[in-house]
């Protein structure tokens, strides 16, 4: 089983994608959706996502592997261009929430990127 619908219409960040729920959004292409989170770890925290539903890491295949590493290979640009500073003194973290005990809340598959100065960590 893939876990992987195009779209799931009780999904919360389907509906984001499908322009249903309003975003400040990052950035868009065919397969990934990227906007800011609607509460803040940090100075610069948002989120890129597969428009396709996939619920989470524990519905990846190894059909998904390119799609997860675009996911990876987008972060660092975006982070730049959303005001993390320059690597190494800046950066940023990457963190996706896998199950209830690790404080997944939404169930559609979600790469937070967090930095600016002193992220903190969640909880
Ligand atoms: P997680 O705990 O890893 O499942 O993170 C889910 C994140 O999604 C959480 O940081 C808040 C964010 N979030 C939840 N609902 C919405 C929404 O409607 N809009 C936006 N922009 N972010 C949301």
């Amino acid at each position: 089983m893939s876990g992987a619908t195009p779209h799931d219409p009780d999904c919360i960040f389907c509906k984001i994608v499908a322009g249903q729920i309003p975003s400040r959004k990052v950035y868009e292409d065919e397969e990934l959706f990227a906007f800011h989170d609607i509460a803040p770890w940090a100075p610069v925290h948002f989120l890129i996502i597969p428009k396709a539903h996939i619920g989470s890491m524990m519905s990846v295949g190894p059909e998904h592997e390119r799609l997860l590493g675009r996911m990876m290979a987008l972060a660092p640009r975006l982070a730049m261009e959303q005001g993390c500073n320059p690597y190494p003194a800046g950066g940023f973290r990457l963190v996706v929430n896998t199950g209830a005990e690790a404080g997944q809340e939404v169930h559609h598959l979600h790469l937070h990127v967090i930095g600016g100065p002193r992220p903190w960590l969640k909880g």
